[in-house]
């Protein structure tokens, strides 16, 4: 089976997006899971339920503990969000760290309680993340493991041994099934004192248990996406670790759902169910933004899956195009100088300039008049774009014709991205054959040039349009 991508609140998101991106480059955070201690049962579907437990749990703590930079074992500790919890629930672990993408940092907290609810005692994940260390905002909640043995009898005098960059979380199910769940961290933790554990060895716990357990479709992820990319946010994607029920899509199924801090108006208009996924048909949403940072989903279902609150949606929305203005500062339309702009203003801003400084090449055959002419941006054009024609004098002599600036500038305000042109161009013909342009041009975005989440910037409408061409001078 393919490893489940989760979301879960945006902390383990963007754990995941983050560690896709950064894998390569944090060694430390190579991260081996084992799931130890199977105990051997005469009872199939007590088995297949301890294996699909242990299976919910993996798809969220080992990420969480690949995250995290510390750690907080105290059976009183608080989950490091606003909310501590039932009084009845014990922190088996509680984790933390701190990620920054472009400008911003964000705490991330997360903590690990066994808590009655629904007549059993779960394992539930704590999730909050917010700009205060520790995070203070509204935690999200889910229950990852079922049918627990209560924390006073039986379990493990320290379920959470940690040595170096190991950690081991061991878990207690009401059937006697020992299971232990290992990660590394990216990092040693500080403050925590327990010393190295011996090696785990498989335990044999009298079981308790009377009554099978089915386990409900728990979340794995929820997407945030724009379908029709105009830039606003239009469809969520949930992602269950099972099949749904019937009777969590169709008519009615939106009233299991809600949003906080999605924009004015918006509301869930449908639910679709196919399988393990629920697709749910946004409305009412007018606000161009393709990142809502903010937007949170809660789940609370009688359908038949188990409940979550604040899920942070993984950004799937890329950054889409909404126009692209050439600025003659120069005073000559299509002629490159000085202090002359490429504005693209997009649906938010994006993540990753090549640098403060790019190169801009303008190139082309100008020996002859009305030749094609091209022009590259590093690191934010798709190679050599078509710019029109005649944009430099066919006198020049050979060879002919590149102008370069290697000291364009690239800044980004908000949404909008701006090239700007320095002084002085580095010809191989004098910059003074630089002529008046004239043409069409349509903008195709580096694949590299993305938002914080990695999606690619589009340009569905192609503009400047070039389907319907119109003169555009670049510059
Ligand atoms: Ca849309
Ligand atoms: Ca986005
Ligand atoms: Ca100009």
């Amino acid at each position: 089976m393919m490893e489940p991508r989760r979301s879960d609140e945006g902390v383990t998101l963007i754990e995941l997006i983050l560690a896709i991106t950064l894998s390569s480059i944090i060694l430390a955070a190579t991260f081996t899971a084992i799931v130890a201690g199977l105990k051997n049962t005469n009872d199939t579907n007590v088995r297949l339920n301890e294996s699909h437990d242990t299976q919910l749990v993996e798809s969220y703590l080992p990420q969480d503990l690949q995250s995290a930079t510390s750690a907080f074992v105290a059976k009183t500790d608080p989950t490091g969000c606003s909310n501590s919890g039932p009084a009845s629930s014990v922190n088996l672990v509680s984790l933390r760290w701190a990620e920054t993408i472009g400008a911003a940092t964000t705490n991330f907290a997360v903590s690990y309680r066994v808590e009655p609810a629904s007549g059993e005692w779960q394992l539930v994940r704590y999730s909050c993340r917010g700009s205060a260390s520790p995070p203070g905002t509204l935690p999200g909640k889910i229950a990852v493991g079922h049918k627990l043995r209560n924390p006073s009898s039986g379990w493990p005098t320290t379920p959470v041994t940690t040595c170096g960059t190991r950690v081991e979380v061991t878990i207690l199910e009401d059937s006697g099934y020992l299971y232990a769940i290992t990660g590394n961290t990216r990092t040693a933790f500080t403050g925590v004192t327990t010393t190295c554990p011996a090696a785990t060895t498989t335990t044999t716990v009298a079981s308790t248990s009377t009554t099978l357990f089915d386990p409900r479709p728990l979340i794995l992820e929820v997407d945030m996406r724009d379908a029709d990319t105009d830039g606003i946010i239009d469809q969520l994607v949930a992602t269950f670790s099972k099949p749904l029920p019937a009777a969590c899509g169709g008519l009615g199924a939106e009233s299991m759902w809600s949003l906080a801090g999605a924009p004015a108006g918006t509301t869930v208009a449908s639910v679709t169910v196919a399988g393990t996924v629920a697709t749910l048909a946004l409305a009412g949403n007018t606000a161009v933004d393709t990142a809502l940072t903010g937007l949170l989903v809660s789940f609370t279902g009688s359908c038949g899956a188990d409940d979550f609150i604040n899920e942070h949606p993984v950004d799937q929305a890329p950054p889409v195009v909404l126009s692209v203005v050439s600025q003659d500062a120069g005073g000559t339309a299509g002629k490159a100088e000085t202090d002359d702009a490429l504005v693209i203003t997009l649906s938010e801003p994006p993540a990753n300039l090549p640098s403060a400084t790019v190169q801009v090449n303008e190139s082309g055959d100008g020996s002859q008049p009305n030749q094609p002419v091209t022009l590259t941006i590093a690191g934010i054009t798709n190679g050599a774009l078509p710019i029109g024609t005649a944009y430099f004098d066919g006198s020049a002599p050979p060879p002919c014709c590149d102008a370069k600036w290697s000291n364009a500038t690239a800044s980004i305000a908000g949404p909008a991205l701006t090239v700007r042109l320095p002084g002085a161009c580095q010809p191989t013909v004098a910059c003074d054959h630089l002529g008046a342009g004239a043409g069409t041009f349509q903008f195709v975005p580096a694949p590299t040039l993305t938002d914080p989440f990695g999606n690619p910037v589009v340009n569905p409408l192609h503009l400047p349009s070039t389907d319907t061409p119109i003169p555009f001078q670049v510059f």
